[in-house]
């Protein structure tokens, strides 16, 4: 995978960090990708930093400071044991605490959980809030488990994790397949084997046991709000837009319904079945109760909406819209994808996945002119949300919605124009990418310039 990146377009200090990388783990492809696409960016900082060459700071930040991998032996309920692979990437503590969510999908491997990690280094700089970089999981298929399966494999996953975090030292949150739930029996058995209510040990709890207001609907409500952010940069809005919504998860979820409460039409969402297109824009009601509650499919929304149709086939980037925002997974908005939207007029892709669009496709996204947030920036509401979630539990308080979605949408404009100012300190004007990289990069990297060799 990694003959894939042109390392010829980096100076010769970064592709050497870039090829000693890919020669120590030569299948992280996710990890490759992830970490090509911030080195492609730093190139100023070879001359305007020399201090970061001196001290090896490159070298540093693309190794994690701690890699964890355990067993995850667990029963299901007809008494059949099974083992699963867990991790947990500790990849940056030079600005606070690890911090970053765990991921339950068949899919996840050591190479996912790296580079989810990586970016989350940057994102959390990003969000002002004194956080470092981490993320976890595990190779475990929450669909089709039964409440009492999901216990039992979050009880033996924590009885490993405990060991390694705590609210000083790492503070895991949810990510793909771990939700309100799997944080509630995560939170319950860390509470048992420690014999200590330690609220800031996890992010994303039940409103009752220490959780934050508006965490739940914080990444999608903040991609939303970076994204009006960079329309009112051009004097637009989200008013009578259509928008496209990739996945059905938490993060689509809440896009949506910022989206639609901003005066959107959202038109379509997905999961890894199929897509629907609801032409009178979707019910966001419904749609809550059948993957919340019900845990239900996209399909089944279809099959109760009148104006709603499922499709098995074809792709959801097909679908014309002004404004798409992908919310599933990591490289599933292709070229293929991109030409589609881009042939539809699409103006705007704003991520709130976690490196959803490939390489290629933002290339070509670059070079139609069409507005594009990477996720770093544009994703790291949530993270944001955990951050004010335990200011809250360290001064044993709860605010209410309304002033923590007031900092969360300040915390989102914040960084929009972080972005944007330092895309004009570097010579790259409306470049959100390369400002998303350079500013979040540049805080992490001066910290650890004085705090030395570590
Ligand atoms: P959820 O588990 O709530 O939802 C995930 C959604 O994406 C589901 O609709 C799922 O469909 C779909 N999906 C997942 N994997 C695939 C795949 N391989 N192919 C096709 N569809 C897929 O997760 P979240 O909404 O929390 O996370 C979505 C994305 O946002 C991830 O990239 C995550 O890293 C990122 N993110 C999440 C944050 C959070 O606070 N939760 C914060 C910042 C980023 P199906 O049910 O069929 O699998
Ligand atoms: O990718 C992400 O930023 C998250 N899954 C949220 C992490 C967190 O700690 O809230």
């Amino acid at each position: 995978m990694s003959e894939k990146f042109d390392t010829s377009q980096l100076p010769r200090e970064l592709a050497s960090v870039f090829d000693e990388l890919v020669a120590r783990d030569p299948h992280q492809g996710e990890f490759h990708q992830a970490v090509f696409e911030v080195l492609s960016t730093l190139t100023p900082l070879v001359e305007r930093k020399p201090e970061y060459q001196d001290l090896a700071i490159f070298e540093r930040i693309v190794e994690p400071e701690r890699q964890l991998m355990f067993r995850v032996p667990w029963s299901d309920d007809q008494g059949h044991i099974h083992v699963n692979r867990g991790f947990r990437v500790q990849f940056n503590s030079a600005l606070g605490p690890y911090k970053g969510g765990l991921r339950f999908h068949p899919s996840v491997n050591l190479s996912i959980i790296k580079f989810l990690g990586f970016e989350q280094i940057f994102k959390n700089s990003l969000t002002g809030l004194p956080m470092g970089g981490a993320k976890g999981g595990a190779n475990f298929n929450p669909k089709g488990k039964s409440d009492a399966e999901i216990m039992r494999f979050c009880q033996s996953f924590m009885t490993e994790l405990q060991r390694h975090i705590g609210p000083n030292v790492d503070v895991p949150a949810g990510d793909i397949g771990v939700g309100g739930r799997e944080i509630g029996y995560l939170f319950g058995q860390y509470r048992r084997i420690r014999n200590s209510f330690d609220a800031g040990v996890l992010t994303g709890k039940g409103l009752t046991w220490g959780g934050s207001f508006a965490r739940t609907e914080a990444t999608g409500y903040g991609l939303v709000y970076f994204a009006q952010e960079m329309l009112r940069a051009r004097g637009d809005s989200f008013e009578g837009k259509r928008v496209v919504v990739s996945g059905s998860g938490n993060v689509a979820i809440y896009a949506t319904e910022k989206a639609q409460q901003l005066g959107a039409k959202v038109v379509a969402v997905s999961d890894s079945s199929g897509f629907v297109i609801d032409e009178e824009g979707i019910d966001v009601d419904l749609l809550k109760d059948v993957k919340e509650v019900r845990r239900g499919r996209v399909s089944d929304y279809a099959a109760e909406r009148p104006s709603a149709h499922f499709f098995s086939e074809g792709s959801i980037w097909e679908v014309p819209c002004d404004v798409a925002l992908p919310c599933a997974t990591q490289n599933e908005l292709g070229l293929e994808g991109v030409e589609a939207l881009i042939h539809n007029g699409v103006q705007m892709v704003a991520e709130g996945a976690n490196m959803p669009t490939t390489p290629e496709a933002i290339d070509e996204l670059r070079r139609a002119g069409v507005l594009y947030a990477p996720g770093k920036a544009s994703n790291a509401g949530g993270v944001a949300t955990s951050g004010l979630e335990m200011q809250q539990n360290s001064g044993r308080t709860q605010w209410p919605f309304e002033e923590t979605d007031a900092k969360l949408h300040q915390i989102m404009v914040g960084i929009h124009e972080n972005c944007l100012a330092t895309a004009d300190e570097y010579g790259v004007p409306g470049d959100y990418v390369a400002g998303a990289n350079l500013a979040g990069f540049i805080k992490v990297a001066d910290a650890m310039v004085a705090q030395g060799l570590i």
